[in-house]
Protein backbone atom coordinates (compact mmCIF):
# COMPACT_ATOMS: atom_id res chain seq x y z
CA UNK A 1 0.00 0.00 0.00
CA UNK A 2 2.52 2.00 1.24
CA UNK A 3 4.35 2.44 -2.75
CA UNK A 4 1.30 3.80 -3.87
CA UNK A 5 2.11 7.30 -2.19
CA UNK A 6 3.50 10.08 -3.91
CA UNK A 7 5.59 12.69 -2.34
CA UNK A 8 3.36 15.70 -0.80
CA UNK A 9 4.90 19.35 -1.69
CA UNK A 10 7.19 20.63 1.26
CA UNK A 11 6.27 23.75 3.37
CA UNK A 12 8.20 26.19 1.96
CA UNK A 13 8.10 28.37 5.60
CA UNK A 14 8.99 25.16 7.69
CA UNK A 15 11.98 23.53 5.08
CA UNK A 16 13.41 27.45 5.45
CA UNK A 17 13.81 26.31 9.44
CA UNK A 18 16.39 23.45 8.35
CA UNK A 19 17.76 25.47 5.76
CA UNK A 20 18.70 28.31 8.16
CA UNK A 21 19.88 25.75 10.80
CA UNK A 22 21.90 23.82 8.89
CA UNK A 23 23.89 27.48 7.80
CA UNK A 24 27.38 27.21 9.64
CA UNK A 25 27.41 31.55 9.57
CA UNK A 26 27.20 32.63 12.95
CA UNK A 27 26.35 36.00 11.71
CA UNK A 28 22.61 34.58 9.99
CA UNK A 29 19.42 36.47 10.74
CA UNK A 30 16.32 34.53 10.86
CA UNK A 31 13.54 36.13 9.86
CA UNK A 32 11.12 32.65 8.24
CA UNK A 33 9.13 30.83 10.57
CA UNK A 34 6.18 33.03 12.43
CA UNK A 35 8.04 32.81 15.94
CA UNK A 36 8.16 35.55 18.23
CA UNK A 37 11.69 36.00 19.50
CA UNK A 38 13.21 38.44 22.19
CA UNK A 39 16.63 40.41 21.03
CA UNK A 40 18.53 37.47 21.94
CA UNK A 41 16.81 35.39 19.70
CA UNK A 42 14.62 32.81 22.32
CA UNK A 43 11.19 32.27 22.04
CA UNK A 44 10.50 32.39 26.33
CA UNK A 45 7.74 30.84 27.90
CA UNK A 46 5.45 34.35 29.13
CA UNK A 47 5.83 34.39 32.89
CA UNK A 48 1.72 34.74 33.69
CA UNK A 49 1.40 31.11 31.34
CA UNK A 50 4.85 29.58 33.56
CA UNK A 51 2.90 30.86 37.11
CA UNK A 52 -0.61 29.35 35.91
CA UNK A 53 1.49 26.08 34.90
CA UNK A 54 2.80 25.72 38.85
CA UNK A 55 -0.84 26.75 39.57
CA UNK A 56 -2.34 23.63 37.64
CA UNK A 57 0.22 21.25 38.91
CA UNK A 58 -0.72 22.13 42.69
CA UNK A 59 -4.45 22.01 42.02
CA UNK A 60 -5.44 19.71 38.70
CA UNK A 61 -6.96 16.87 40.64
CA UNK A 62 -7.80 14.81 37.34
CA UNK A 63 -6.62 14.66 33.55
CA UNK A 64 -9.87 12.52 32.94
CA UNK A 65 -11.12 13.65 30.20
CA UNK A 66 -12.58 17.08 29.26
CA UNK A 67 -16.45 17.57 26.86
CA UNK A 68 -15.81 16.79 23.65
CA UNK A 69 -15.70 20.39 22.69
CA UNK A 70 -13.81 21.03 25.31
CA UNK A 71 -14.13 22.71 28.46
CA UNK A 72 -16.79 25.56 28.80
CA UNK A 73 -14.86 27.89 30.83
CA UNK A 74 -12.28 28.32 28.51
CA UNK A 75 -15.04 28.74 25.48
CA UNK A 76 -16.53 31.58 27.87
CA UNK A 77 -12.70 32.88 28.34
CA UNK A 78 -11.95 32.82 24.48
CA UNK A 79 -15.11 34.64 23.71
CA UNK A 80 -14.52 37.72 25.76
CA UNK A 81 -11.33 37.63 24.84
CA UNK A 82 -12.20 38.02 20.83
CA UNK A 83 -15.60 38.90 20.98
CA UNK A 84 -15.74 41.23 24.27
CA UNK A 85 -19.57 42.06 24.23
CA UNK A 86 -20.48 41.99 20.94
CA UNK A 87 -22.19 38.80 21.12
CA UNK A 88 -23.82 37.14 24.17
CA UNK A 89 -22.73 33.92 24.98
CA UNK A 90 -26.34 32.20 23.95
CA UNK A 91 -25.31 33.38 20.36
CA UNK A 92 -22.32 31.43 20.49
CA UNK A 93 -21.54 28.26 19.49
CA UNK A 94 -17.93 27.02 20.35
CA UNK A 95 -15.18 24.12 20.52
CA UNK A 96 -11.73 23.92 21.52
CA UNK A 97 -9.11 22.71 18.59
CA UNK A 98 -5.61 21.77 18.45
CA UNK A 99 -4.25 25.35 17.74
CA UNK A 100 -5.92 27.70 15.73
CA UNK A 101 -4.97 25.48 12.68
CA UNK A 102 -7.75 22.66 13.86
CA UNK A 103 -10.21 25.62 14.31
CA UNK A 104 -9.37 26.47 10.58
CA UNK A 105 -9.82 22.57 9.82
CA UNK A 106 -13.36 22.43 11.60
CA UNK A 107 -14.90 25.40 10.60
CA UNK A 108 -13.62 24.44 6.65
CA UNK A 109 -15.66 21.18 7.76
CA UNK A 110 -18.42 22.45 8.81
CA UNK A 111 -18.70 24.77 6.18
CA UNK A 112 -18.49 21.49 3.61
CA UNK A 113 -21.51 19.60 5.49
CA UNK A 114 -23.72 22.62 5.63
CA UNK A 115 -23.25 24.06 2.45
CA UNK A 116 -21.16 22.01 0.38
CA UNK A 117 -21.49 23.98 -3.23
CA UNK A 118 -20.04 26.98 -0.86
CA UNK A 119 -17.15 28.87 -2.34
CA UNK A 120 -14.42 29.97 0.00
CA UNK A 121 -12.80 33.15 -0.47
CA UNK A 122 -9.19 34.27 -0.38
CA UNK A 123 -7.09 37.03 0.18
CA UNK A 124 -4.45 36.96 -2.44
CA UNK A 125 -2.31 36.29 -0.96
CA UNK A 126 -3.09 34.30 2.32
CA UNK A 127 -1.29 31.69 4.85
CA UNK A 128 -0.41 28.58 2.37
CA UNK A 129 -2.08 26.31 5.09
CA UNK A 130 -5.73 28.00 4.26
CA UNK A 131 -5.90 26.57 0.06
CA UNK A 132 -3.65 23.67 1.40
CA UNK A 133 -6.53 22.15 3.91
CA UNK A 134 -9.26 23.83 1.62
CA UNK A 135 -7.89 21.33 -1.71
CA UNK A 136 -7.61 18.52 0.51
CA UNK A 137 -11.00 18.38 1.11
CA UNK A 138 -12.40 19.38 -2.14
CA UNK A 139 -13.97 22.43 -1.64
CA UNK A 140 -14.61 25.33 -3.69
CA UNK A 141 -12.52 28.01 -3.21
CA UNK A 142 -11.37 31.26 -5.23
CA UNK A 143 -9.21 34.78 -4.32
CA UNK A 144 -10.06 38.05 -3.91
CA UNK A 145 -7.16 40.90 -4.25
CA UNK A 146 -5.61 42.11 -1.04
CA UNK A 147 -1.89 42.76 -1.49
CA UNK A 148 -1.29 45.84 -3.39
CA UNK A 149 2.48 44.94 -4.17
CA UNK A 150 3.45 48.39 -5.30
CA UNK A 151 1.68 50.56 -1.91
CA UNK A 152 2.38 47.41 -0.28
CA UNK A 153 -0.89 48.58 1.21
CA UNK A 154 -4.12 46.53 0.76
CA UNK A 155 -6.22 46.89 -2.63
CA UNK A 156 -9.09 47.46 -1.38
CA UNK A 157 -11.01 48.72 -4.26
CA UNK A 158 -9.44 45.40 -5.64
CA UNK A 159 -10.76 43.61 -2.66
CA UNK A 160 -14.32 45.15 -3.05
CA UNK A 161 -14.78 44.55 -6.66
CA UNK A 162 -14.07 40.38 -6.52
CA UNK A 163 -15.80 40.03 -3.31
CA UNK A 164 -18.88 41.71 -5.68
CA UNK A 165 -18.42 38.84 -7.89
CA UNK A 166 -19.37 36.18 -5.03
CA UNK A 167 -22.19 34.12 -5.16
CA UNK A 168 -25.22 34.31 -1.36
CA UNK A 169 -24.32 31.87 0.84
CA UNK A 170 -19.98 31.97 -0.32
CA UNK A 171 -17.53 32.12 2.53
CA UNK A 172 -14.91 34.94 3.10
CA UNK A 173 -11.73 34.13 4.82
CA UNK A 174 -10.41 37.11 6.58
CA UNK A 175 -7.32 37.72 8.80
CA UNK A 176 -8.65 39.17 11.89
CA UNK A 177 -5.39 41.33 12.31
CA UNK A 178 -1.61 41.30 11.58
CA UNK A 179 -2.11 39.76 8.05
CA UNK A 180 0.31 36.65 7.48
CA UNK A 181 2.28 37.10 5.11
CA UNK A 182 1.54 40.54 4.04
CA UNK A 183 1.48 42.66 7.17
CA UNK A 184 -0.77 45.36 5.76
CA UNK A 185 -4.48 45.14 7.40
CA UNK A 186 -7.85 46.92 6.96
CA UNK A 187 -8.57 50.18 8.69
CA UNK A 188 -11.77 50.00 11.07
CA UNK A 189 -13.65 52.25 8.04
CA UNK A 190 -12.65 49.32 5.63
CA UNK A 191 -13.81 46.12 8.11
CA UNK A 192 -17.02 48.50 8.39
CA UNK A 193 -17.32 48.51 4.66
CA UNK A 194 -16.82 45.15 3.95
CA UNK A 195 -19.06 44.27 6.46
CA UNK A 196 -21.99 46.30 4.86
CA UNK A 197 -21.05 44.26 1.39
CA UNK A 198 -20.92 40.81 3.27
CA UNK A 199 -24.63 41.52 4.49
CA UNK A 200 -25.64 43.08 1.24
CA UNK A 201 -24.44 39.96 -0.96
CA UNK A 202 -25.38 37.37 1.68
CA UNK A 203 -21.54 35.87 2.20
CA UNK A 204 -20.59 34.46 5.19
CA UNK A 205 -17.66 35.84 7.24
CA UNK A 206 -15.12 33.47 8.44
CA UNK A 207 -12.51 34.90 10.44
CA UNK A 208 -8.69 33.65 10.85
CA UNK A 209 -7.09 35.32 14.33
CA UNK A 210 -3.64 34.36 15.44
CA UNK A 211 -2.31 37.27 16.18
CA UNK A 212 -4.51 39.25 18.42
CA UNK A 213 -2.60 42.04 20.65
CA UNK A 214 0.72 41.86 18.30
CA UNK A 215 -0.89 44.33 16.39
CA UNK A 216 -2.33 47.41 17.94
CA UNK A 217 -3.26 45.78 21.35
CA UNK A 218 -5.86 43.02 22.24
CA UNK A 219 -9.28 45.44 21.06
CA UNK A 220 -8.17 47.43 18.86
CA UNK A 221 -7.02 44.08 16.73
CA UNK A 222 -10.83 42.43 17.62
CA UNK A 223 -12.17 45.66 15.76
CA UNK A 224 -13.34 43.05 12.37
CA UNK A 225 -14.33 40.47 14.57
CA UNK A 226 -16.69 42.43 16.91
CA UNK A 227 -18.05 44.55 14.28
CA UNK A 228 -19.02 41.29 12.30
CA UNK A 229 -20.27 39.65 14.81
CA UNK A 230 -22.59 42.49 15.60
CA UNK A 231 -23.68 43.07 11.79
CA UNK A 232 -23.51 39.74 10.15
CA UNK A 233 -26.67 37.51 10.81
CA UNK A 234 -23.72 34.71 10.75
CA UNK A 235 -20.25 34.51 10.92
CA UNK A 236 -17.16 31.45 12.31
CA UNK A 237 -14.14 32.33 14.27
CA UNK A 238 -10.72 30.06 14.19
CA UNK A 239 -9.11 31.70 16.83
CA UNK A 240 -5.36 30.74 17.93
CA UNK A 241 -3.88 31.05 21.30
CA UNK A 242 -0.62 29.68 20.02
CA UNK A 243 1.33 33.27 19.27
CA UNK A 244 -0.62 35.92 21.99
CA UNK A 245 0.07 33.07 24.85
CA UNK A 246 3.43 31.76 23.49
CA UNK A 247 1.94 28.25 23.90
CA UNK A 248 2.61 27.44 20.15
CA UNK A 249 3.26 23.16 20.68
CA UNK A 250 0.43 23.18 23.31
CA UNK A 251 -1.70 23.35 20.15
CA UNK A 252 -4.71 25.50 21.85
CA UNK A 253 -7.19 27.26 19.44
CA UNK A 254 -10.95 27.56 19.61
CA UNK A 255 -13.53 27.34 16.73
CA UNK A 256 -16.80 29.93 17.56
CA UNK A 257 -19.64 29.95 15.64
CA UNK A 258 -21.62 33.12 15.71
CA UNK A 259 -25.11 33.41 15.22
CA UNK A 260 -27.83 36.90 15.53
CA UNK A 261 -30.55 34.06 16.35
CA UNK A 262 -30.19 31.76 19.31
CA UNK A 263 -32.59 28.93 18.51
CA UNK A 264 -29.58 27.96 16.34
CA UNK A 265 -26.71 27.69 18.60
CA UNK A 266 -27.92 23.99 20.26
CA UNK A 267 -27.68 22.58 17.11
CA UNK A 268 -24.24 24.42 15.79
CA UNK A 269 -23.06 23.11 19.24
CA UNK A 270 -23.89 19.34 18.64
CA UNK A 271 -22.65 19.81 15.96
CA UNK A 272 -19.19 21.29 16.79
CA UNK A 273 -18.97 18.41 19.15
CA UNK A 274 -19.76 15.53 16.55
CA UNK A 275 -16.78 17.19 14.10
CA UNK A 276 -14.43 17.09 17.17
CA UNK A 277 -14.94 13.48 17.54
CA UNK A 278 -14.87 12.27 13.84
CA UNK A 279 -11.21 14.09 13.91
CA UNK A 280 -9.89 13.09 17.32
CA UNK A 281 -12.55 12.85 20.41
CA UNK A 282 -11.21 15.11 23.10
CA UNK A 283 -9.14 18.16 22.20
CA UNK A 284 -6.11 18.69 24.00
CA UNK A 285 -7.11 20.44 27.06
CA UNK A 286 -3.29 21.62 28.72
CA UNK A 287 -2.95 24.64 27.00
CA UNK A 288 -6.55 25.71 27.09
CA UNK A 289 -6.21 25.08 30.91
CA UNK A 290 -3.54 27.52 30.99
CA UNK A 291 -5.26 30.81 29.43
CA UNK A 292 -7.83 30.19 31.11
CA UNK A 293 -6.16 30.15 34.45
CA UNK A 294 -4.55 33.43 33.17
CA UNK A 295 -7.76 35.24 31.66
CA UNK A 296 -9.69 34.25 35.08
CA UNK A 297 -7.15 35.57 37.60
CA UNK A 298 -6.41 39.44 37.82
CA UNK A 299 -3.00 39.25 38.67
CA UNK A 300 -2.13 36.42 36.05
CA UNK A 301 -4.18 39.03 33.31
CA UNK A 302 -2.32 42.11 34.16
CA UNK A 303 1.03 40.56 33.71
CA UNK A 304 0.44 38.67 30.97
CA UNK A 305 -1.14 41.52 29.06
CA UNK A 306 2.17 43.85 30.12
CA UNK A 307 4.36 41.15 28.55
CA UNK A 308 2.20 40.90 25.72
CA UNK A 309 2.09 44.57 25.33
CA UNK A 310 5.94 44.77 25.65
CA UNK A 311 6.19 42.14 22.78
CA UNK A 312 3.79 44.54 20.88
CA UNK A 313 5.70 47.70 21.28
CA UNK A 314 8.79 46.01 20.76
CA UNK A 315 7.84 45.10 16.91
CA UNK A 316 6.86 48.22 16.39
CA UNK A 317 9.84 50.19 17.59
CA UNK A 318 12.14 47.27 15.07
CA UNK A 319 9.82 47.85 12.91
CA UNK A 320 10.38 51.76 12.89
CA UNK A 321 14.16 51.65 13.45
CA UNK A 322 14.01 49.18 9.80
CA UNK A 323 12.09 52.05 7.91
CA UNK A 324 14.43 54.85 9.33
CA UNK A 325 18.02 52.85 8.54
CA UNK A 326 16.07 52.03 4.85
CA UNK A 327 15.00 55.89 4.54
CA UNK A 328 18.65 56.79 4.85
CA UNK A 329 20.61 54.57 2.88
CA UNK A 330 17.81 55.21 0.40
CA UNK A 331 17.04 58.66 0.55
CA UNK A 332 13.37 58.18 0.38
CA UNK A 333 10.30 57.25 1.82
CA UNK A 334 9.66 53.96 0.10
CA UNK A 335 9.76 51.59 2.73
CA UNK A 336 7.93 53.81 5.09
CA UNK A 337 5.22 50.73 4.75
CA UNK A 338 7.20 48.72 6.91
CA UNK A 339 6.14 51.43 9.79
CA UNK A 340 2.74 50.87 9.27
CA UNK A 341 2.44 47.18 8.71
CA UNK A 342 1.33 45.69 11.86
CA UNK A 343 2.25 42.03 13.12
CA UNK A 344 5.16 39.78 12.91
CA UNK A 345 5.53 40.32 9.44
CA UNK A 346 5.60 42.15 6.56
CA UNK A 347 5.85 41.46 2.67
CA UNK A 348 9.11 42.84 1.84
CA UNK A 349 8.05 43.33 -2.25
CA UNK A 350 11.89 41.64 -3.14
CA UNK A 351 12.13 39.44 -5.70
CA UNK A 352 12.86 35.53 -5.59
CA UNK A 353 16.09 36.00 -6.69
CA UNK A 354 16.72 39.20 -4.39
CA UNK A 355 15.46 37.19 -1.34
CA UNK A 356 18.22 34.52 -2.07
CA UNK A 357 20.74 36.89 -3.07
CA UNK A 358 20.23 38.11 0.33
CA UNK A 359 20.26 34.72 2.00
CA UNK A 360 23.77 34.28 0.07
CA UNK A 361 25.38 37.52 0.30
CA UNK A 362 24.54 38.52 4.11
CA UNK A 363 22.76 35.58 5.34
CA UNK A 364 19.06 37.08 5.67
CA UNK A 365 16.79 34.35 5.76
CA UNK A 366 13.47 35.22 4.58
CA UNK A 367 10.68 33.15 3.39
CA UNK A 368 10.54 33.18 -0.70
CA UNK A 369 7.59 35.85 -1.21
CA UNK A 370 9.50 38.07 0.81
CA UNK A 371 7.94 37.41 3.77
CA UNK A 372 9.86 38.66 6.91
CA UNK A 373 9.14 37.82 10.40
CA UNK A 374 10.27 41.26 12.37
CA UNK A 375 10.58 39.61 15.23
CA UNK A 376 13.66 37.74 14.35
CA UNK A 377 15.25 41.36 14.03
CA UNK A 378 17.72 42.91 17.10
CA UNK A 379 19.58 46.23 17.17
CA UNK A 380 22.21 44.88 16.09
CA UNK A 381 20.63 42.83 12.57
CA UNK A 382 18.66 45.65 11.71
CA UNK A 383 21.42 47.89 9.96
CA UNK A 384 22.48 44.46 8.17
CA UNK A 385 18.88 44.15 6.61
CA UNK A 386 18.83 47.21 5.93
CA UNK A 387 21.91 47.15 4.00
CA UNK A 388 21.43 43.42 2.36
CA UNK A 389 17.89 45.25 1.17
CA UNK A 390 19.97 48.16 -0.25
CA UNK A 391 22.50 45.61 -1.70
CA UNK A 392 20.33 43.25 -3.73
CA UNK A 393 18.39 46.13 -5.25
CA UNK A 394 15.04 46.02 -4.06
N1 LIG B 1 -3.71 31.33 11.00
C1 LIG B 1 -2.64 32.04 10.63
C2 LIG B 1 -2.82 33.14 9.64
C3 LIG B 1 -1.40 31.74 11.15
O1 LIG B 1 -0.35 32.46 10.77
C4 LIG B 1 -1.27 30.70 12.08
C5 LIG B 1 0.07 30.42 12.54
O2 LIG B 1 0.60 30.06 13.36
C6 LIG B 1 -2.42 30.00 12.46
C7 LIG B 1 -3.62 30.34 11.89
C8 LIG B 1 -2.53 28.88 13.43
O3 LIG B 1 -1.52 28.57 14.23
P1 LIG B 1 -1.59 27.39 15.28
O4 LIG B 1 -2.25 26.23 14.63
O5 LIG B 1 -0.16 27.14 15.61
O6 LIG B 1 -2.37 27.88 16.45
O1 LIG C 1 3.19 31.44 9.06
C1 LIG C 1 3.94 31.07 9.98
O2 LIG C 1 5.15 31.16 9.90
C2 LIG C 1 3.30 30.53 11.27
C3 LIG C 1 3.82 29.18 11.69
O3 LIG C 1 2.64 24.84 8.35
C4 LIG C 1 3.49 28.05 10.79
O4 LIG C 1 1.93 30.55 11.11
C5 LIG C 1 4.07 27.94 9.53
C6 LIG C 1 3.80 26.86 8.73
C7 LIG C 1 2.93 25.88 9.17
C8 LIG C 1 2.35 25.99 10.42
C9 LIG C 1 2.64 27.07 11.23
Amino acid sequence: MFEALTAQPADKILSLMAAYRDDPRDDKIDLGVGVYKNALGETPVMRAVKAAEQMLWETETTKSYTGLAGDVGYHNAMRELVLGTAAAPDQVAAAATPGGTGAIRQALELIKMASPSATVWLSAPTWPNHPSIIRYLGMPMAEYRYFDATTRGVDFGGMLTDLDAAKPGDVVLLHGCCHNPTGANLTASQWQEVAYLLKAKQLIPFVDIAYQGFGDGLDADAFGPRHLAKTQPEMLIAASCSKNFGIYRERAGVLMAVSQDPSKTALTQGTLAHLNRQNYSFPPDHGARLVTLVLGDDALRADWLEELDGIRTGMLALRQNLADALRKRTNSDRFDFLAQHRGMFSRLGATEAQVAQMRENHGVYMVSDSRMNIAGLNAQSVPVLADAIVAAGV
